[in-house]
């Protein structure tokens, strides 16, 4: 008999509670406790707009995965911008590639890697950027001049000019420093630089030297220094700025690619070697880290461009947005960005930020603005859409901010897949 009185009382409660909930449920000591923040629906990122004031559109936030509503920091971001105020960057990149058969692969991603990073700069004028190559005419097809009108043969880069410069020099696996040396004052083969290739470098410019190889090198990081010294004497009459004291060198080589995909010159000299490398490179990475240059492992060939992107934002800092460009790193180190979230927020000054839509791949840059391509688990290079980026390099005062989610960098069965995810 209990159980049956209990019963009917229950049912009582119930049909109490549910006919009170329409009118006074707050007075009603039987309507269902609920969560507060529940009975308020999260409003929807709102297009265009910045609710919670923190310089991110929500929709960006929605994407990166932080909160709309409340001000907040991307784990990763950078911010790149071009402002009419900013003084002219007048750089000058020396290239010395390594041809040899071991680069037979990384040659055309070199080459790619220049197009896609240099070419846009070097066709805007608000750049003073100069690009020499010291590098075999043969190689890889591409590298070539035409050996009449000394204009490049193919490969879409420009032709030579004041900024695009060449220098026909077979150099092969060890022997990058030595050449370096050796064609300063020594006309090439096509006579481009009778005087050799510091006829190229201006005395305005920041130096920037990049050494692509695989291997190791025959001379060691002090000898170069020691014979970039006797030059830079034998030079100051002529030369009175010291090349030496302006130089700084970056290393793409064959150092170990299971590493932060960047070395800033403070981190040690790495001495195992990536896969498809028969060396590390111990001297050319001692002599970036004296130098105060950047490490690149050569094995990550498709991004070339992203390194490039790096390098140059070593010495110049502002006055460009480059079309190609690496995710930018998590301020915590224990953390690393991916490639699944990213947002990319457009300032134009006067307009009211936007987003820009990102797609799958290149051949559909016709119905968006950029895409990712993804090298490794910590190494994806984002590349804006062509058209876009030409647009946005022609602009004046205008800022470019891209943001990623992150995950967390040790996970238990090694290192995380190419999303970021820990399968
Ligand atoms: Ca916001
Ligand atoms: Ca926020």
């Amino acid at each position: 008999m209990a159980h049956t009185h209990n019963y009917i009382l229950a049912i009582v409660l119930l049909v109490l509670s549910v006919s009170a909930c329409g009118e006074d449920a707050q007075d009603n000591p039987f309507s269902p406790t609920s969560d507060p923040t529940k009975d308020i629906a999260t409003p929807d990122p709102v297009e265009g707009q910045d609710s919670d004031d923190d310089g991110w559109l929500d929709e960006l936030e929605a994407q990166i995965n932080t909160d709309y509503l409340a001000a907040d920091e991307p784990c990763a971001s950078q911010t790149y911008s071009i402002q009419e105020t900013f003084q002219k960057p007048i750089a000058d990149f020396l290239f010395v590639i390594d041809s040899s058969g071991s680069m037979r692969e990384e040659l055309p991603r070199i080459k790619q890697g220049l197009q896609e990073f240099f070419r846009p700069l070097l066709n805007n004028p608000e750049l003073d950027f100069r690009v020499i190559l010291i590098v075999d005419s043969d190689a890889a097809g591409g590298f070539c001049l035409d050996g009449d009108s000394g204009e490049l043969c193919q490969n879409g880069l420009p032709s030579q000019s004041d900024r695009f410069l060449y220098y026909h020099q077979r150099v092969n696996s060890s022997d990058a420093l030595n050449v370096v040396l050796r064609t300063f004052r020594q006309a090439d083969s096509f006579r481009v630089a009778p005087f050799g290739w510091q006829e190229f470098i201006r005395e305005e410019a920041q130096f920037v030297l990049t050494v692509i190889t695989d291997d190791a090198s025959g001379l060691s990081a002090e000898m170069f220094i020691n014979e970039l010294n006797e030059i830079d004497t034998a030079h100051k009459i002529t030369r009175p700025q010291s090349i030496l004291q302006d130089v700084t060198v970056h290393s793409i080589v064959g150092m170990s690619d299971e590493i932060d995909w960047t070395l800033q010159p403070d981190a040690p000299v790495q001495t195992k070697s990536c896969a498809t490398a028969p060396k590390p490179g111990v001297e050319y990475q001692r002599l970036s880290k004296q130098t105060g240059g950047l490490r690149f492992s050569v094995c990550r060939s498709s991004n070339y461009g992203a390194m490039l992107e790096q390098s140059a934002r070593a010495v110049i800092d502002s006055g460009y947005i480059p079309c190609v460009f690496s995710l930018p790193p998590a301020q915590d180190q224990s953390y690393i960005s991916t490639s699944e979230h990213v947002g990319i927020q457009l300032e134009p000054e006067g307009q009211s930020p936007h987003l820009l839509t990102r797609v799958s791949n290149a051949s559909q840059c016709d119905q968006g603005d950029f895409y990712i391509q993804r090298a490794s688990y910590n190494s994806s290079s984002i590349h804006l859409c062509p058209t876009r980026c030409e647009e946005i390099q022609s602009s004046k005062n205008i800022t470019l901010k891209v943001a990623t989610s992150c995950v967390e960098t040790a996970c238990s069965q090694g290192l995380p897949t190419h999303t970021g995810r820990c399968d």
